[in-house]
């Protein structure tokens, strides 16, 4: 068998226990890859990683390689060709006697966290590594880690792909299509309210889904919010943030870099910008992404962005820009 190492933060969260099982069950690298499992938490809690390695042991699957659980990054990076940087400060913690509500605290305390692992990463794990920032902010976060770690023959994404498969269900519904009919779904910047899950360019079987939907003001007034805070609608109603659904994401991503993409369709996640479709270089930013045979990722090029698109990629682009702006500290 082929052997992997793979390294999670935040092992002991909510997403990480949806997330886990499926990564070494052979449905995310493969029947005939080993995966070496390295969880990292923070040293308050990593005792309990010990209960997630006794449930792992107990699935029983084949492909399970070493499990170890760390709160010691480097140790956990070493040598990884995977990492699924989840773990994060959530809004409404209380740090130093202050509970952390703003947007720019919120990015400065995570921040602090996205540079210690960043370096890490960018000086133990495989010079060919993958990074997947799940945590939010997960752009910046993923920004700053790209900055620090300095490697640059790593990988780093941050991830859209749950906003993409929120984007699908909601067309697929209103258009009375599987989902499966839904493909080409790019989600343009931020994963925040700002993103834009791209209605024109997006295919249900094959046509265009705002052609095939032909409803300006449900597109506009409905399905864009809908997608935009779904996330919110989520913990309204759950009283926690998704999390079966967002372990579903991390693995539709690594899935998506791993195989060439099909012809005609794309993967979301937020990558380093080169310039294309006039974002700022180096803002990590969501586009549609295409994975070729030989596992290099591709911005899509030449696709339609019509007057609509551009002032919300306008919008969502100056939000990127703001984030950067207050992290600066952290970006030198
Ligand atoms: P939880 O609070 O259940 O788990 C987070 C875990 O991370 C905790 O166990 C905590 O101890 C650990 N942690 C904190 N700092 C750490 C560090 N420095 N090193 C290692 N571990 C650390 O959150 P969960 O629901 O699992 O969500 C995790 C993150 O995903 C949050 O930031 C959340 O906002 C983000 N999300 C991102 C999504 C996306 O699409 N990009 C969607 C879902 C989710 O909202």
């Amino acid at each position: 068998m082929k052997e992997i190492n793979v390294a999670v933060t935040g092992g002991a969260g909510q997403i990480a226990y949806s997330l886990l099982p499926r990564l070494i069950s052979g449905e995310t690298f493969g029947e005939d890859t080993k995966v070496n499992l390295r969880l990292v938490e923070i040293p308050q809690v990593v005792d309990k990683l010990e209960g997630t390695i006794m449930e792992l042991i107990d699935c029983g699957f084949r492909q399970t390689g070493e499990l170890t659980a760390t709160s010691d990054i480097k140790e956990g990076v070493k040598d990884a060709d995977w990492i699924l940087l989840v773990g994060s400060i959530p809004r409404g913690i209380v740090v130093d006697g202050k509970k952390i509500e703003e947007r720019s605290d919120l990015l400065k305390i995570n921040g602090g966290i996205f540079t210690a692992q960043g370096s890490a990463i960018g000086e133990f794990a495989k010079s060919n590594a993958k990074i997947l920032v799940v945590g939010n902010p997960a752009n910046t976060n993923a920004l700053i880690g790209k900055n620090q770690a300095n490697n640059p023959g790593q990988q780093w994404f941050a991830m859209t792909a749950l906003d993409a498969n929120r984007a699908k269900a909601q067309l697929a519904k209103k258009a009375g299509v599987e989902i499966s009919a839904v493909t080409n779904m790019a989600i343009w910047g931020n994963h925040s309210p700002t993103m834009y899950p791209d209605p024109n360019n997006a295919l249900i079987n094959g046509v265009s889904a705002a052609e095939v939907i032909n409803d300006k003001d449900w597109i506009e007034n409905d399905y864009l919010p809908l997608v935009q805070q779904r996330g919110k609608a989520v913990i309204d109603a759950r009283g926690a943030s998704s999390a079966a659904s967002a372990a579903n994401a991390a693995i539709d991503t690594v899935k998506a870099v791993e195989s060439p993409t099909a012809e005609g369709d794309c993967f979301s996640a937020a990558i380093a910008s080169d310039g294309s479709y006039g974002v700022p270089e180096g803002l990590i930013f969501g586009y549609p992404l295409k994975t070729n045979s030989d596992g290099s990722i591709e911005i899509i090029q030449g696709i339609e962005i019509n007057n609509f698109a551009q002032e919300k990629i306008d919008v969502t682009t100056k939000e990127l820009l703001e984030e950067k702006e207050a992290v600066k500290d952290l970006l030198s």
